[in-house]
């Protein structure tokens, strides 16, 4: 069975490109989807790769998630630092979860230093810039793996 990873991104994610490159790289959002494709493929994992600004539709895919997914992997943008919503929707889907970040959180705002997103992940991954997705994925393979008890 191949194995299906929700790759979902907050607020602000589709400027990625044209927003403040010094500190998120001057990669698209478009880029990261396919360096994320091929990522999955060389792990044999498929991704269902997403974007929305809308608090309540991420909490919706995340609901989604647990059905249809086997991992998510979530960069939820500013909503990271504010959102219970969204950290209950990840405890709630009972998948093995990876936080990542283009930035390095913790060089940042002392608001930025905070995660609720963190308390449901499996492993947090920041300051790689899009790098950080393709690491996501293949430690996303290995937890899969280890579950399956391989
Ligand atoms: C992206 C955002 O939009 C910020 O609100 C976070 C994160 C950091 C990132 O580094 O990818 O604070």
């Amino acid at each position: 069975m191949t194995h299906l990873i929700y790759v979902l991104n907050g607020p602000n994610l589709n400027m990625l490109g044209l927003r403040e490159p010094a500190i998120y790289g001057r990669d698209t959002l478009d880029d990261i989807k396919t360096r994320c494709a091929a990522a999955a493929k060389a792990n044999g994992l498929v991704t269902d790769f997403r974007q929305s600004n809308v608090e309540g539709e991420l909490v919706n895919w995340i609901q989604e998630a647990r059905s249809k997914a086997q991992g998510i992997i979530l960069n939820a943008g500013g909503y990271t630092h504010t959102s219970v919503a969204i950290l209950d929707a990840l405890q709630a889907a009972e998948l093995p979860v990876i936080e990542v970040h283009l930035s390095n959180i913790f060089r940042r705002d002392q608001f930025r230093q905070h995660s609720y997103i963190s308390l449901a992940a499996t492993g947090v991954i920041c300051g790689l810039g899009a790098k950080g997705y393709e690491l996501a994925l293949d430690a996303m393979a290995g937890l899969l793996q280890a579950k399956a008890g391989g």
